[in-house]
């Protein structure tokens, strides 16, 4: 009796030992030891109160909107029987805290909220999505109502989106009632369809897709395949008969003109046999219909000396393309102009006290953009600089400084510019204002006159000899 009870203690012992190791094995060979793991079933109801399973639905979980990081595998994919499983939280140190609210989205629909816990594994914690809306048809091409080229390939483009997931096989694109064969692209959405050029004529396009779970939505649009008719421009300024002129270094404003429905782009380069200057082109989008651009083009500093062509290239949303060009419409001129010796009239040395001094110089800007304008400049020793516009008369360019008091010194000199910007500087002369010696003019002049009375007597006396 005793060894019989013995004997069942032992037994007891024994398989208690035993269910505690097997409790420990199957702890061991259990869920992953992670914070939190979480799975079940994604069922879907659909638009008819249908519920169905979907392979490959996206289940995510994030903290407000920002999915939890992947290494936690914190997103996860449902497989042929609608299962999914989510690892919230890892070993390092972007686990979310404990407490922390986390919602379970399936695709983009957030369908649930769950409370982070530590070690916690729930195995059955089943997702219904319910959706009823519909997907989304958008970015339509060609434009609805547009005119859009004959002659040219046609693309047939709408952005398609869901909230749950298109259902690929529902697409249907139709052109003037004939199917279309489609592209799809499941992550941008976008459905396309790409053709010979349409011939002449008005053309409808349907896209009726459905999403996932049964909501179906359609859009159509028309447009009109006609003769493409190309962007029209017409350059302002500058002009072969207005040319510009520029620096290396400097900009040029170019100005133009243009008449286009549904303009795309424009370019403008100003170029010769040797040199492209960079181009520049639109960097917002431009007003459809008819305007004026005015824009800035730099001129770089590699730019060499000469004339230039400006082109303007405009495109449309067909890509029709024209470009209008000025010929030798820029010059660039890198070359200050060449000052000639300054003429000072009275010279120095007889200038009065009630003298104007007239001031000339040639000009010269050689094969370049031209003089624009010379400026003679004077002051009188430690008082404000004047300044005066001088005039081109016969060849030269005159100026005058007007009468100072005697004694004083003035110094003078000239800048040029030519139209191009670049300016030369003339050395500075300068003059003395007399200080009249009235006593030795009065001997001077009685002298000459004594000399011509002398001259009169001896030509009268030789007269009367003969
Ligand atoms: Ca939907
Ligand atoms: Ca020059």
């Amino acid at each position: 009796m005793l060894n019989k009870k013995l004997r069942i203690t032992t037994l007891l012992v024994i398989t208690g030992l035993m269910a505690l190791s097997l409790v420990s094995f199957v702890k061991s060979a259990g869920p992953p030891l992670l914070p939190m793991t979480i799975q079940g079933y994604v069922t879907i109801q659909g638009a008819g109160g249908t519920n169905m399973t979907v392979l490959n639905l996206t289940v995510y979980a994030k903290v407000q909107n920002t999915t939890l990081p992947s290494n936690a595998q914190t997103v996860g994919l449902t497989d042929s029987q609608g299962k999914y499983t989510l690892s919230v939280g890892s070993s390092d140190n972007t686990v979310p805290p404990e407490g922390t609210p986390i919602d379970i989205w399936v695709e983009n629909i957030n369908v649930t909220r769950v409370i982070f816990h530590y070690q916690t594994f729930l195995p059955d914690f089943n997702l219904t999505v319910s959706d009823t809306t519909p997907p989304t048809i958008q970015a339509l091409y060609p434009l609805p109502g547009s005119h859009i080229s004959s002659s040219l390939p046609l693309w047939i483009n709408a952005s398609v989106t869901d909230n749950l997931l298109i259902n690929e096989t529902s697409i249907q694109m139709t052109l003037n009632q004939t199917q279309l064969a489609w592209t799809f692209n499941n992550v941008t959405g976008l459905l396309t369809n790409l053709t010979g050029p349409p011939t002449l004529g008005y053309y409808v396009v349907n896209v009726t897709v459905s999403d996932i779970a049964g909501n179906t939505a359609s859009q159509a649009w028309n447009f009109t395949a006609s003769p493409g008719v190309p962007p029209t421009i017409s350059i302002t300024s500058p002009t072969t008969a207005n040319r510009a002129y520029a620096k290396s270094g400097t900009p040029v404003q170019v100005i133009f003109t243009y008449t286009e429905p549904n303009p795309l782009n424009w370019t403008i380069v100003i170029s010769n046999a040797g040199h492209t200057v960079p181009s520049v082109s639109n960097t917002t989008a431009i007003t459809p219909g008819s305007g004026t651009v005015t824009i800035s083009v730099p001129i770089d500093q590699s730019a060499t000396e000469g004339l230039y062509n400006v082109a303007v290239t405009m495109y449309n949303i067909d890509t029709l393309t024209n470009t209008t060009t000025q010929t030798n419409a820029v010059m660039i001129d890198n070359t200050p102009p060449s000052i000639g010796t300054l003429t000072q009239v009275p010279s120095n040395g007889f200038v009065q006290d009630n003298a104007t001094v007239a001031i000339s110089v040639n000009v010269t800007d050689g094969t370049g953009s031209g003089v624009y304008n010379v400026t003679l400049w004077y002051n009188t020793s430690g008082a404000a600089m004047h300044e005066v516009d001088m005039t081109l008369t016969s060849g030269s360019w005159q100026g005058s400084i007007p009468p100072m008091p005697s004694g004083t010194v003035v110094l003078y000199n000239i800048t040029a510019y030519d139209k191009a910007g670049n300016n030369a500087v003339s050395a500075t002369s300068s003059y003395t204002v007399n200080i009249p010696e009235f006593p030795t003019m009065t001997v001077l002049i009685t002298l000459m006159a004594f000399a011509a009375i002398f001259t009169v007597l001896v030509k009268r006396r030789k007269t009367i000899k003969t």
